[in-house]
């Protein structure tokens, strides 16, 4: 068992790692049988496999290695910071030098009275502590009855139970239920659900579906609404331009605090510090995890505007992890946004790089198999379709065509993935000009092997 290493061979780690690894989000049989990809190395966008094989990642990981991969200095800074303090907590009336200069730098990034920062480890973590303080905010300002939360079909909030409950994930709903107090509109998704509507009817139409909700519910008794500024694990779906000032304008007219949850879309990701500064939305509470370390290590964080803060600072929160703040994870994070500074990253992502990426992105919409194709900052759609130029879904069951696709790209050594029939990216914000080109030809090439492989089963037929 100790000899377990990268020198093991493929098939002798696929196998113990199946033996006794449960994966996320994985059917464990088919992994059994299949056997995992086992990544060793990697390096800028590349990585590399116990195969020897070279691989672009556009996908960053997970959505959050926004600086790359092998920047030592995050290792330095980190071994110095379990050297010198491992770990001390922030209960009891305690801190360290690392959580103060990390609170004290996402203050000054966040913009306006967002200046209140509570941590925690992982995304998921983060929105439970906000769902928490959304319902403390509310008892603390004399309204205990304002509990509920309203989120969005097909929006994703992390997978612990509040994580999972304020997402809108039905396949993870069918699996347990989710817990009280929580409400779910539809999502902006204009090219799935938008019928006969323009885009900017559909959006005022799934915006004004918060309203309609809020009035249902009763206005006394909703305590915020939630949001991704772009659904990612959703499929990056871009709502329509009037849906985010419509939005705006309800939480503001019922006075529900507003989670934009950036958990994702923040740090330089959108070409913004964050999403919602390209929504134009001012939100009272961001979640952010993910691009706060670039992935290097596990943090997370909610940011909180003065007011909120001042009503949870009125009382004592009940709330709060063993690893808040860790000495080690705040030091990462700070080294982590020093070198998103001195590269000038959330500048080169606006005006250089994600405009790149816009036209080549854009380009593969010329391909019969492509219907849509959308792009934020460094996150970008496309949609497959059986039938060039409508948005007839395929008759195949959803994700059927896309799976296949993602095969085709995960031969091709590009990390691309499907979520149902839409193709997805969202790459390192790093990536140069020559990567960009060679992530898309990847993806041509994929597209068209994966457009004669669906003809060839017969399924390239609309429902
Ligand atoms: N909010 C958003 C917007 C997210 O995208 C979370 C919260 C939860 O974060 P943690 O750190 O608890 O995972 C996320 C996470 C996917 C995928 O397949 C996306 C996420 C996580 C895992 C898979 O796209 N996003």
């Amino acid at each position: 068992m100790n000899m377990i290493s990268t020198q093991t061979p493929t098939a002798e780690l696929q196998a113990l790692d199946s033996a006794h690894h449960m994966h996320p989000f994985t059917n464990g049989d088919v992994l059994a049988k299949r056997g995992a990809r086992v990544v060793t190395r990697a390096e800028g966008v590349w990585l590399t496999d116990s195969e020897n094989h070279r691989i672009l990642d556009a996908m960053s990981g997970l959505w959050c290695v926004n600086i790359g991969y092998g920047h030592d200095s995050l290792a330095e800074v980190a071994a110095k910071q379990m050297q010198e303090l491992p770990y001390y907590n922030t209960f009891f009336m305690t801190t360290h030098v690392p959580v103060i200069q990390l609170a004290n730098k996402l203050a000054e990034i966040a913009p306006g009275d967002l200046n209140h920062v509570f941590f925690a480890s992982s995304g998921s973590e983060a929105n439970d502590t906000n769902l928490r303080m959304v319902r403390a905010y509310w008892q603390a300002k004399g309204e205990p009855d304002r509990q509920v939360v309203i989120g969005r079909k097909n929006g994703y909030h992390g997978s612990t139970m509040a994580g999972m409950s304020l997402g809108g994930m039905a396949g993870m709903h069918k699996q347990g239920g989710i817990i009280p107090g929580i409400h779910h509109i539809n999502q902006p998704n204009w090219w799935t659900e938008g019928g006969d509507m323009s885009p900017e009817e559909f959006g005022l139409a799934r915006a004004r579906e918060l309203e309609e909700a809020i009035l249902e519910i009763g206005p006394e008794k909703v305590a915020a609404f939630i949001g991704e500024p772009v659904q990612g694990a959703g499929g990056v779906i871009v709502a329509p331009e009037t849906y985010w000032p419509e939005i705006q304008r309800i939480v503001d007219k019922y006075g529900i605090l507003f989670i934009s949850d950036e958990v994702i879309c923040g740090f330089g990701r959108t070409g913004e510090w964050f999403g919602f500064q390209a929504m134009g939305t001012k939100p009272d509470i961001i979640t952010t995890a993910k691009g706060l370390s670039s992935g290097y290590i596990p943090i997370a964080a909610s940011i909180v505007n003065d007011k909120v803060a001042a009503a949870i600072d009125s009382v004592e929160f009940n709330h709060g992890y063993t690893y808040s703040g860790h000495p080690v994870a705040c030091a990462v994070a700070l080294e982590n946004l020093r070198i998103m500074e001195e590269l000038n990253l959330v500048d080169y992502v606006k005006n250089d790089i994600a405009p790149y990426l816009a036209e080549k992105w854009h380009s593969l919409g010329d391909h019969p198999f492509v219907g849509e194709t959308k792009i934020v900052g460094m996150m970008a759609s496309l949609a497959l379709v059986p039938e060039k130029g409508s948005r007839k879904p395929f008759e195949a069951a959803p994700g059927t065509v896309g799976f296949m696709t993602r095969e085709c790209c995960f031969g091709n050594d590009l990390i691309m993935r499907h979520v149902g029939d839409r193709m997805i990216i969202a790459p390192p914000l790093v990536i140069t000009r020559d990567e960009v080109d060679e992530l898309i030809a990847r993806a041509r090439k994929s597209l068209d092997e994966a457009y004669e492989k669906v003809k060839a089963a017969g399924l390239m037929k609309s429902a």
